[in-house]
């Protein structure tokens, strides 16, 4: 079969521009069926060195050192958004006003006044659009997904997410600067909020439907850092940790936390949902099981079974290896690119998109609000 090219181009060649660059790459291997072939056409960055070097690494056929003459091009259809969070809403936009598909990295902008800006952008533009919330695609996650879409697990009671790391524990950490831009309220909008919760809650609301009001705390463990901008000790306007309560539409009830302040915790992201029938639990450490608790089995059986989601028959498995074999983080990815090709083939919407992440950012926002407050907020 001919394949149609999609070029892409890319913003951004730090952490996540290799995981979407090894996205397009493994798709057409994987995934042959599929009509869309990615072409790696541009790489976009602001140090030309630096640039250069990822487009010579991965396979891009050219470089940009400014995201407008990248969007200018008429030999690109798509853009993709790897860069600060300060960053995705006047990229989007620009892109969706000249016709390309806008792909971006979570969250989808600094706050929802800007996402709503940007869901407009992408809809009066009427151009594909997706934000990476990578997590919904790893085969045990997506499993999930359909064992609550069946039914199997009744009323839901709780839902409960946690997002654990460690890496800002030390105060010599700088704000600002290669991969540490998170640190830096002015690029990356909030904390662990936007950064780590921001996944829970897409995942949440994926899985357990609307988020109605929000009751949180947050707190800033180490208050000053040394801005790589200005040289000097600066006051830290991020969140270090939060936690939050909250009610969903369906009556059930949700406890969410994350930190980067939990020592021996590297990217612990787990949660558990439990029905009336039954309940399911996940563990980002262990990502290729799916822990299922089914009330209906037989007495002197009855526990907590361990599904290895790596058969045939589980979600994006037959792409891969035979029954028993694991794949990883990296295929979150590349099912995301697999599901916006197949999506611009058919015409579908390429979930979640812009307008269905802005309910995340609505989240986040009352969240960081009802800190501050110190107030239940409805989203
Ligand atoms: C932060 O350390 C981070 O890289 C997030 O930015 C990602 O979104 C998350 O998936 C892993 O942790």
């Amino acid at each position: 079969m001919a394949k149609k090219p999609l070029r892409i181009g890319l913003v951004g060649y730090g952490f996540m521009g290799r995981t979407h660059s090894n996205g397009y790459k493994r798709v057409p291997d994987f995934f042959p069926e599929l009509q869309y072939q990615p072409v790696l056409k541009a790489v976009c960055g602001r140090s030309e060195d630096k640039t250069k070097a990822f487009a010579e690494q991965w396979g891009y056929e050219s470089y940009e050192t400014d995201w407008n003459k990248l969007i200018a091009r008429d030999d690109i259809d798509a853009i993709d958004i790897c860069t600060p969070n300060d960053t995705h809403g006047p990229i989007s936009i620009a892109a969706a006003k000249a016709g390309k598909m806008v792909l971006c990295e979570k969250p989808i902008g600094m706050s929802t006044a800007e996402g709503e800006e940007m869901v407009k952008a992408v809809e009066d533009a009427g151009v594909a659009n997706t934000i990476f919330y990578n997590y919904r695609r790893i085969p045990a996650v997506t499993l999930a997904k359909k064992i609550i879409d069946s039914g199997k697990l009744g009323r839901i009671f709780h839902y409960r997410a946690n997002f654990l790391q460690d890496w800002t524990i030390n105060a010599d950490v700088p704000q600002g600067g290669a991969g540490l831009w998170r640190l830096d309220a002015a690029s990356a909008g909030s904390g662990v909020t936007g950064d780590l919760l921001a996944h829970c809650i897409d995942t949440a609301i994926w899985l357990n439907g609307r988020i109605n009001d929000v009751n949180a705390v947050t707190e800033t463990f180490v208050k000053e850092r040394l801005h790589s901008g200005t040289g000097k000790k600066e006051p830290v306007k991020i969140d270090d940790a939060c936690s939050f309560f909250c009610h969903f539409e369906n009556g059930s009830l949700g406890l969410f936390e994350s930190t980067r302040y939990a020592r021996g915790h590297k990217a612990l992201y787990t949660f558990e949902i439990n029905g009336e029938h039954a309940s399911i639990r996940w563990d980002l450490h262990d990502l290729h099981r799916l822990e299922y608790f089914d009330h209906a089995d037989e007495g002197e059986v009855r526990g907590w079974r361990s599904i290895h989601v790596t058969d045939g028959e589980h979600p994006y498995m037959d792409h891969w290896w035979v029954p028993g074999l694991n794949i990883g983080y990296e295929h979150s990815f590349v099912h995301h690119v697999a599901d916006f090709l197949k999506s611009i083939e058919e015409g579908t919407p390429c979930e979640p998109t812009f307008k269905s992440a802005l309910e995340t950012q609505k989240v986040c926002d009352a969240v960081l609000a009802s800190a501050a407050e110190k107030v239940w907020k409805d989203v």
